[in-house]
């Protein structure tokens, strides 16, 4: 994004919400930061509380946020990016497939007036389930599909990063490994094209004595995780929070960074009609456009599963 003045919208000022706008103050991400929610107080309380952390040092390093405010959707009309956060969280023993049609009912009353508004950015959407309430979005909005992005399985791909890092010693940003399909129970990990340091994933692990049952285990933890955490704090924020944070700051400065997110697909992994979890480039016009991993044949049965699962919630969530 050439122009200088960089605007957010942030849409939701619960945990998640309020953890991104902390990450972008942190960032120095935009230079106006508007924060809606139907608790109006709480925004006012946010920003107010946000506008501190503006005296950081080395600011200077950045451009920080010159603008933190409480505000409604009109304040939509000039902004470069939609953040949509808001919505109930899963409590715990719930999917986040299970949040569908309050979380649907929500979205539609947001992305209307924020259309109404004049709005022609970018949507970022992370509130769950994630990947329906992104194709529900452009749906609702009218948007072209490279203007809506989820967050897709960009939190899960950290997740995995993270863990594989721990076991096999290593930083989990020397991983090239992603999960991909739904944000949620079906997703997998592409090990079979995984690398590190150009080297295959399994090869590196096997000769480290990590075995494909621990690979198994730890694509299952990190399918887990967020009811590990859940069941013991009542949410997760930090890891969304910094992956759309990550996010943004591959749209604003116009990076072309590869990041696993919510994409819509037109034919890649023989899908289309529907937003779910791959790699793509993310630059200042949004969704410049989809990575295919070469699956193996496993993996691509688990994608097509995942998809299944997705377009049948879609289909009864969006009739
Ligand atoms: P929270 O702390 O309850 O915050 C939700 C916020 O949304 C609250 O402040 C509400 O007042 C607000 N809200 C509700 N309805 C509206 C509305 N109509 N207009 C404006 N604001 C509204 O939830 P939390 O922040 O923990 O989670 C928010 C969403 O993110 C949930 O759907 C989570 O499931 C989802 N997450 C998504 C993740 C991802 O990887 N995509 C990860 C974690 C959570």
């Amino acid at each position: 994004m050439s122009k200088h003045h960089q605007k957010v919208v942030l849409v939701g000022d619960g945990a998640v919400g309020s953890a991104y706008a902390f990450a972008m103050m942190q960032q120095g991400l935009a230079e106006e930061l508007v924060i809606v929610d139907v608790i109006k107080e709480r925004t006012v309380g946010d920003a107010l509380d946000l506008e501190d952390a503006l005296d950081l040092e080395d600011a200077q390093v950045f451009t920080a946020p010159k603008q933190i405010y409480s505000g409604d959707y009109s304040d939509a009309k000039d902004a470069d990016l939609v953040v949509i956060t808001a919505g109930a969280p899963q409590k715990p023993g719930e999917t986040r497939l299970d949040l569908v049609n309050k979380n649907l009912k929500i979205l539609s009353s947001i992305v209307q007036p924020i259309v109404d508004s004049g709005f022609n950015g970018i949507f970022l959407v992370a509130a769950n389930p994630v990947d329906i309430l992104t194709y529900a979005t452009w749906k609702f909005s009218g948007f072209p599909k490279n203007k809506v992005i989820g967050s897709g399985t960009s939190l899960d791909s950290s997740r995995l990063r993270v863990a594989l890092g721990n076991k096999l010693d290593l930083d989990p940003r020397s991983i090239e490994a992603y999960i991909l399909g739904e944000h949620g129970d079906t997703e997998f990990a592409a090990y079979d094209e995984a690398t590190v340091g150009g080297v295959p994933l399994k090869d590196y692990a096997h000769n480290k004595g990590v075995t494909d049952s621990d690979l198994a285990d730890i694509e299952d933890k990190v399918r887990n995780k967020a009811y590990e955490i859940i069941n013991r704090k009542g949410a997760t924020y930090y890891g969304v929070a910094t992956s759309l944070m990550r996010i943004t700051r591959a749209i604003f400065r116009d990076e072309n960074a590869i990041l696993p997110v919510g994409a819509s697909l037109e034919g890649q992994y023989g899908l289309d009609d529907i937003f779910i979890g791959t790699p793509a480039i993310i630059n200042a016009s949004g969704l410049a456009g989809v990575v295919e991993i070469p699956l193996s044949d496993d993996e691509k049965a688990k994608m097509a599963n995942s998809a299944k699962t997705l377009k049948q919630v879609t289909k009864d969530g969006l009739a």
